[in-house]
């Protein structure tokens, strides 16, 4: 997942890595020269022999480990400090490499701030692991625009039943598959779900999510191509109620923010059954405009939560790593492929630490 990406940051670790190292060894060289007064030790690491005559062999010996463990504990226990000017060409690096991968600009911003604000400044032990200080440093920056995510099967235990999450979003991204993917996810974990085919405007949107009811045993509820959608999903809802079903999930006609019929029909959708989230659905593979166009539907429309879908045919990972960021809503779960259990739930945590994880 997110090949490019991997290898880019991959790429930045590295350099970065060699600059701070280069740093380390430039105060280490300072300490050796320059030792801290009153202190009879740091002597013992100058790179000058030392005044007195070298002790016969076998005191050497009695005194060899005690005295390499001294050094090592000297070495250890010294500070050194990164300087943001020693680190500022990586982190162009890490600012191209971003931009390039698509992750939007107020997400890279956001990124590159908290780097930078992490490793430079501060006091670190000589000893410290310096690729530790930069997989942390590139994981708290990643993990505060990914946010905390959300876990939807909690969500779903804190609601009254029948819990209603609508799909919507533009044409042709996935929503009706992400609508039969998502109910699999939930009936493997207990669930009893019924949908509602809410596309009612595009011809062969009603007969595409009854194959997949069919095929994943659920009901859908449905009435004839060009009826009103809320009333569709109302039905779905009554449905659930009678027969105590735990879900109901709607899929809609794609829209875009700008059709105004379109959008109408959402908000008296919105009304009538009064959905507990609505789960906008963009493609990752259309990069910046996935954000772009969630901002735009964020402000026009509102949403809860937002699934990217054809995660497994981007490298980038761009609207991965910004949509939360740039709509301030939760990605819930990502779409990896065509079949019912190509979908994964997002878990920052986890998404990071396989971004970080070593060469792509
Ligand atoms: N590779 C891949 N294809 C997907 C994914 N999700 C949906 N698709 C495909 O995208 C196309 C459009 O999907 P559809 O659900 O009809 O989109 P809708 O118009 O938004 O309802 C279909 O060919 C799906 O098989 C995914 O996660 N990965
Ligand atoms: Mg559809």
């Amino acid at each position: 997942m997110f090949k490019a990406l991997k290898e880019k940051l991959f790429s930045v670790r590295q350099r970065l890595e060699t600059t701070i190292e280069e740093q380390k060894l430039d105060s280490d060289l300072t300490i050796h020269s320059a030792p801290s007064q009153g202190s009879p030790e740091p002597s013992a690491l100058s790179e000058s022999p030392a005044p007195t005559p070298p002790p016969r062999e076998s005191e050497r010996e009695k005194k060899a480990p005690g005295f390499a463990q001294k050094v090592v504990s000297l070495v250890r226990d010294r500070e050194f400090i990164i300087a943001a000017k020693d680190i500022e060409d990586s982190l162009s690096d890490l600012e191209i490499g971003l931009l390039e991968s698509d992750v939007a600009f107020s997400a890279t911003d956001a990124i590159l701030t908290r780097v930078r604000e992490d490793l430079t400044g501060s006091k670190r032990k000589i000893g410290t692991s310096v690729d530790a200080v930069i997989t942390n440093a590139l994981s708290d920056a990643l993990l505060s625009v990914l946010g905390e995510g959300v876990n939807i099967l909690d969500f779903i235990a804190s609601r009254e039943k029948p819990v209603k999450i609508l799909f919507t979003g533009v044409n042709g991204t996935g929503k009706t598959t992400s609508v039969a993917k998502v109910a699999h996810y939930l009936t493997n974990h207990g669930l009893t779900v019924a949908i509602g085919a809410g596309d009612t405007f595009r011809a062969g949107a009603i007969e595409q999510i009854d194959v997949h009811g069919e095929r994943l045993g659920l009901k859908v509820i449905q009435h004839q191509e060009g009826s009103d959608p809320s009333a569709v999903l109302f039905d779905t809802v009554q449905y659930a109620k009678a027969h105590n079903i735990d879900i109901v999930l709607g899929d809609t006609a794609g829209r875009f923010h700008n059709r105004v019929n379109l959008m109408n029909q959402l908000a008296k959708i919105r009304r009538v059954i009064q959905p507990d989230l609505i789960v906008y659905v963009d493609e990752a593979v259309a990069g910046n405009d996935a954000v772009i166009r969630a901002e735009e539907f964020s402000k026009s429309v509102g949403m809860d939560a937002v699934m990217l879908t054809k995660v497994d045919m981007d490298p980038k990972g761009g609207a991965a790593i910004s949509i939360a960021h740039a709509v301030g809503k939760p990605l819930i779960f990502i779409g990896t492929g065509q079949g019912y259990d190509d979908i994964m739930p997002f878990e920052p945590k986890a998404i990071v630490a396989d971004l970080l994880a070593g060469e792509a």
